[in-house]
């Protein structure tokens, strides 16, 4: 069998390689030269546990490849991104529609085509729609009839960034089949190398199934977070309240935080609201909570700069990170607040992020530093935005004159 993927990021490289892995043939597609360039040296483009030695691996046993252009193959795999069209958190399919038209002409009878790309519902009938529109010559996959000559599924992918090459194995997934032929022909490809359960459904269901998880995780957060505003108004910490509530047999409360980051979690839930607007009440709530709490806590610095009265007070900034122990800046609530504080309080700012070098040029063109987390302890307020190891280990001392603002609850 030979596996041609598509978008070679933090989903189709790792998905790649195992696959590669499994002994099966691998040809990577990615519009980024660099990146097949490096792949093709056996290197990566991303930080992730365990990717980088599988790689090399596979690269070297000719297994994996990389190219900008796709390939004839038994199955085409598309995992590209669907960002926001807009400020409306509008999802843009364009590049699964882009994917999607670069294969059709690499398709032979018996294909098999999934999508793993989140994406709103309706997305595998696009893809169906556009197969069947450039290449007439083909029975496609139709919900009506398993008589067809080209399979396609929708197959999620769940894995956390940190631990994808574990959790690629181990996980449950859901396959939905725009028919259920194309569910079992998807099930028996990922059955290579998955040794969870896997599930099949209809496309539909496995697309809202994967924005359903997010958002679940979502509702879950805006709730502690709105617990953790209310906690803090009536003066009880609410990461001992949490603890305890979670004693509780049926009780699950995750942990408030300066906001919800990533490339997932603050951004699917979105693909269900924009679809259902009038009905998506709780799902769109939560989103606003957790924006809304990176707000607070900028209030929160705000006050306590002003109650200091200080003419030039220093403010540290502990993590930059979306989430701990990970190098991912990408939409995190941290570095947010990092920059609106540094644009309200020019050349006062530090920070401190132990998994990055260099700071990102925003940052940097406002003035803010990058210190040692010695350096940042003295500051007049210390604003602790991500529970990276580093700060976990240690239980600093605070002069009566400095503030904490200790948005994770570990050194409260
Ligand atoms: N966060 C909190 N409190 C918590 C847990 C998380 O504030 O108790 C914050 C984190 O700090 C971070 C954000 O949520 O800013 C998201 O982090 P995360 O670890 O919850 O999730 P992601 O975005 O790394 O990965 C999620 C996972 N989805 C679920 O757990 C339902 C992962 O399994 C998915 O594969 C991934 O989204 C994805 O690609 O969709």
């Amino acid at each position: 069998m030979k596996l041609c993927i598509c978008g070679l990021g933090y989903i189709g490289l790792p998905t790649a390689a195992m696959f590669a892995a499994n002994g099966i043939e691998v040809h990577g597609v990615d519009v980024n030269s660099q990146v097949v360039e490096r792949i093709n040296q056996g290197k990566i483009h991303i930080v992730e546990p365990g990717l980088a030695d599988v790689v090399q691996k596979c690269v070297d046993n000719k297994l994996l490849c990389a190219s900008d252009k796709p390939c004839f193959a038994d199955c085409f795999i598309i995992c590209v991104p669907t960002p926001f069209k807009n400020d409306n958190h509008e999802p843009d399919i364009s590049f699964v529609e882009t994917a999607a038209e670069s294969i059709a002409p690499f398709l032979r009878k018996g294909n098999t085509i999934i999508l793993e790309s989140t994406s709103p519902v309706g997305t595998t009938d696009r893809v169906a729609e556009i197969i069947k529109i450039k290449r007439p010559d083909l029975k496609i996959a139709s919900e009506s009839s398993n008589d067809c000559e080209i399979y396609l599924a929708y197959c999620p992918e769940r894995v956390l960034p940190g631990k994808i090459m574990e959790e690629l194995i181990k996980n449950d997934r859901v396959i939905g089949g725009i028919n259920e032929i194309s569910a079992q022909k998807a099930t028996a490809i990922y059955k290579n190398f998955v040794k969870g359960d896997i599930l099949q459904t209809d496309a539909k269901t496995a697309e809202m199934s994967k924005l359903t998880e997010n958002a679940f995780r979502d509702v879950n957060i805006a709730f502690a977070n709105e617990l953790s505003l209310i906690c803090d108004k009536l003066n009880i910490n609410v990461w001992k309240l949490i603890e305890l509530a979670n004693h509780h047999p049926r009780v699950n409360i995750l942990n408030p935080g300066p906001g919800v980051g990533g490339h997932c979690i603050a951004v699917d839930p979105w693909f269900i609201v924009s679809k259902t607007p009038e009905l998506a009440k709780l799902i769109h709530m939560a989103r606003n909570i957790n924006d809304g709490k990176s707000e607070w806590v900028e209030k929160q610095v705000k006050e306590a700069v002003e109650k200091l009265n200080n003419k030039e007070p220093k403010i540290a900034c502990l993590g930059l990170a979306f989430k701990p122990d990970i190098d991912d800046l990408r939409e995190s609530p941290s570095l947010k607040i990092t920059f609106d504080l540094s644009r309200e309080f020019p050349s006062a700012v530090v920070a401190v992020e132990p998994n990055i070098c260099n700071l990102p040029e925003s940052l940097k063109l406002c003035g803010v530093k990058l210190v040692s987390l010695e350096e940042a302890l003295v500051a007049d307020v210390v604003v602790l935005l991500v529970d990276h190891q580093e700060f976990k280990t240690i239980k600093p001392v605070f002069s009566d004159k400095q503030v904490l603002i200790d948005t994770r609850g570990i050194w409260n």
